[in-house]
């Protein structure tokens, strides 16, 4: 059995000899000439019972090229920055054993808008075949990810300005190794933290919040966004759940605005307004709703393009009519709007008079923000 075993590894192994043997030739003794683009290992192709971890850098002077980093040599000999943030990217099970098809683009994504050292883990190796056996390789990588890390810390980097990003089972790697540092690296950020093996899981195997100063969860799966949309403005505890408007295609980012509505005169029934913006392409609708007795209601309003591209606002007050009971025919208030996050200077886009609202009867007015 295990000479039929050694046979069949036997050409793999001569054939990564010959690609080792030819790249040393292709290279000059220069290190920083010779240093071509390193990228994600093909697991089938280099089969064996080692996870092979790779930590790839990627930089802004040379975003699409990455620099293998091995953790035992001189990190001080690569493009590497001690004194930039580092975002380390974790993926997760890989069923084919290939390269991670977004890795590149978020690369990307994060160079296009940060100066930062930007440090891919290649664990293709240990993540494919079942997904048991990529769970159970979990703690051996958390600690070689860790061990890396340890590396750079005595480089002088420090824990807070460390990010790591896992995606899947990656996020729990994530939280593991957040875990052997005791908590203390900056931010941990699990990219729809894997669900299979991880629902009935200890602290000690998951992602949790208390794995680095701060621990964030981004499910892009989740149902019923919606309803949550309303704003409130109190100080954030320590902990919570916030909800992201997305649009339902790609590249899915929208823009968020505060849209207020203040009632001249408190009511005793629940009031409902449609708002809708208009650009010359889109359309975008939320409800502001204000509780019976209070005078605001702010709401978050998803749209496609900027506040400034937006021309039109509509605003619709639906009555709350019953059977045995009619609404008032009309709310007098004062709308705004706001781009999100606020600014310091709260900028806020107000129509400048109290408007007249009647019984679903839509309303446009003009909506003049400045693109900046
Ligand atoms: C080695 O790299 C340095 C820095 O990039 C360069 O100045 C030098 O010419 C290179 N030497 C050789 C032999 O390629
Ligand atoms: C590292 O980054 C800092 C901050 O941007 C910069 O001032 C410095 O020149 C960089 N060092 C190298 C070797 O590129
Ligand atoms: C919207 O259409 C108007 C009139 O055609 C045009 O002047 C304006 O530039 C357009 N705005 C955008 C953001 O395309
Ligand atoms: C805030 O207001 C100040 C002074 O008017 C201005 O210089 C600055 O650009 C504004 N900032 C933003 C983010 O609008
Ligand atoms: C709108 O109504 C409120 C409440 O009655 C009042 O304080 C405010 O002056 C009015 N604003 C305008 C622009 O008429
Ligand atoms: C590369 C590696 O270590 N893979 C291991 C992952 O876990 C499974 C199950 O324990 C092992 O069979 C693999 O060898």
């Amino acid at each position: 059995m295990k000479m039929v075993e050694d046979l069949k590894r036997k050409p793999l192994f001569i054939l990564a000899v010959i690609l080792l043997l030819s790249s040393a030739q292709a290279g000059n003794t220069n290190r920083t000439s010779w240093h071509q683009c390193a990228d994600f290992q093909t697991a089938n192709f280099l089969h064996g019972s080692k996870l092979n971890v790779q930590f790839l850098l990627f930089t802004s002077s040379n975003p699409s090229c990455g620099e293998l980093i091995l953790a035992d040599d001189g990190i001080e000999d690569t493009s590497f920055n001690s004194s930039l943030e580092t975002k380390i990217i974790i993926h997760g099970f890989r069923a084919l054993g290939t390269k991670p098809s977004w890795i590149e683009g978020l690369v990307r994504a994060i160079l296009h808008t940060s100066h930062v050292n930007v440090i891919a883990v290649d664990w293709v190796h240990g993540s494919t075949g079942a997904y048991h056996s990529a769970v159970d390789n979990v703690t051996q990588l958390a600690l070689s990810i860790s061990h890396f890390i340890s590396k750079l810390l005595a480089l002088g980097v420090s824990g807070t300005s460390i990010h790591i990003i896992g995606v899947s089972l990656g996020a729990h790697v994530a939280g593991l190794v957040g875990h052997f540092h005791g908590g203390q690296l900056g931010r941990i950020t699990g990219l729809d933290p894997a669900g299979p093996k991880y629902t009935r899981a200890s602290l000690e195997e998951r992602l949790d919040p208390g794995d680095a100063l701060f621990v964030e969860a981004i499910h892009t799966d989740a149902d019923s966004l919606l309803e949550q949309a309303g704003v409130s403005m109190r100080r954030l505890p320590k902990e919570v759940i916030v909800y992201l408007m997305t649009s339902p295609s790609a590249p899915f980012c929208v823009h968020h605005s505060l849209v207020e509505f203040r009632l001249q005169k408190k009511r005793n029934v629940v009031t409902s307004i449609e708002i809708t913006f208009y650009s010359n392409s889109t359309k975008d609708t939320a409800k502001i709703t204000i509780p019976q007795q209070e005078e605001v209601g702010k709401r978050l309003l998803a749209h496609k393009v900027p506040l400034c591209e937006i021309n039109i606002v509509m605003l619709k007050y639906l009555p709350n009519n019953r059977f045995w009971r009619k609404d008032e025919s009309h709310i007098v208030g004062k709308f705004c709007a706001a781009p999100l996050p606020l600014n310091k200077n709260r900028t806020m886009f107000c129509l400048p008079w109290n408007i007249t609202l009647y019984g679903n009867m839509d309303l446009s007015y003009q909506l003049s923000a400045a693109c900046a």
